[in-house]
């Protein structure tokens, strides 16, 4: 079945921008002044590289197979390269190596906001479009970030799922991905105002980092029931520390006492959601997210498109998108899914 948020992100994306609190600096069209585009059409098939946070991710598995599947249609080449570890600056010599080689555009899931910049930087002077997806570098250092959702709607929908879930009162803890993702610290940073505006009755007692690794993420699970014995929930918003928290609560006396939900996956999640551990969740379809960036990434080599807001482009299957502030494009909605609708679906 196809996923609702295709449809919502065609409906979504239109006028709509990000509203990712990083808009201090400027974007790379502001600083080399819209200059970035060739002025006109340009047909050649692009060399396209995916730089994901860390490769054996599920998550990134299924965005990267929605980008080749986009480069396919377009007639060019795909290639995926990453580190083991999600850790802040493991990426950059994968960005070097792929500036070297001359690919057309890199599409990254930033690590850290700031420590792959000069080695991002050092691309784009070679040549190189920069597109970041899913996690935001600062703005300075790409072409264009293509955000999956809502950055508040994705706080929103994990809070509002927590608070239904116990009852909307209680303790609650954070178990979060690499202490410097940018994506999961703009909704941290946004969980706790909704939190702290209006749920007077839930506190936040502790974030801890499983750095999007099975084992670490399973132990902080561990280590949180422990230290927080009337914890009543976790939000994980990460896919990977939702299902290590699910695989560590499912056979703990905490099963059906503590809480557990977040952004996950649904094939990750399902036996959980199976047997009671998680109620409900939430995310994006990360191959649209995947095949959305790896057509931004082409209408940027191409020079249909500079980044500068307004622009529009054309998404394949998605439809049209255009450029919002910030050069953001936006993919549309985060979804929930239960028990009753998660055999819809297959990623
Ligand atoms: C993990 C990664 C990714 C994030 C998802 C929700 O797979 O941290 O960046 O967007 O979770």
């Amino acid at each position: 079945m196809k996923m609702q948020s295709r449809r919502l992100a065609a409906l979504v994306a239109v006028g709509l921008t990000a509203t990712l609190s990083m808009t201090a600096c400027g974007n790379k069209n502001d600083a080399n002044g819209a200059s970035g585009a060739s002025g006109g059409s340009n047909t050649a098939a692009a060399s396209i590289t995916f730089l994901p946070k860390n490769l054996g991710n599920p998550y990134f598995d299924t965005s990267d197979a929605g980008g080749k599947k986009a480069i396919d249609e377009l007639g060019g080449t795909y290639a995926e390269v990453g580190p083991d570890t999600a850790t802040p600056d493991s990426q950059v010599q994968f960005i070097n190596t792929a500036a070297q080689q001359g690919v057309d555009a890199l599409v990254v899931s930033a690590n850290d906001p700031n420590a792959i910049c000069s080695a991002l930087n050092d691309a784009s002077s070679a040549g190189t479009k920069i597109v970041t997806f899913d996690s935001d570098t600062d703005p300075s250092c790409r072409d264009l970030y293509v955000n999956q959702a809502d950055a508040a709607g994705i706080a929103k929908v994990q809070v509002d799922m927590i608070a239904q879930q116990i009852g909307d009162s209680g303790e609650v803890a954070i178990l979060s991905a690499a202490a410097n993702a940018t994506n999961q610290n703009a909704w941290i940073d946004l969980m706790k105002k909704d939190l702290a505006d209006n749920h007077p009755n839930i506190t936040l007692v502790d974030t801890v980092y499983g750095d999007d690794d099975d084992q670490t993420s399973f132990d902080k699970t561990a280590a949180l029931l422990q230290s927080h014995p009337n914890l009543k929930g976790i939000i994980s918003p990460t896919t990977v520390g939702i299902a290590a928290a699910a695989r560590y609560l499912s056979t703990s006396d905490a099963k059906g006492k503590v809480a557990l939900t977040g952004l996950g996956t649904p094939n990750q999640m399902r036996e959980y959601v199976k047997d009671g551990t998680v109620t409900e969740f939430a995310l994006w379809n990360p191959a649209d997210l995947g095949y959305l960036a790896a057509y931004a990434a082409d209408a940027l080599v191409k020079g249909d498109i500079t980044g500068a807001e307004g622009d529009t482009f054309s998404a394949g299957d998605l439809g049209e998108y255009t450029v919002g502030a910030d050069s953001v494009v936006l993919l549309g909605d985060p979804f929930k899914f239960n028990k009753g609708n998660i055999d819809d679906f297959d990623f």
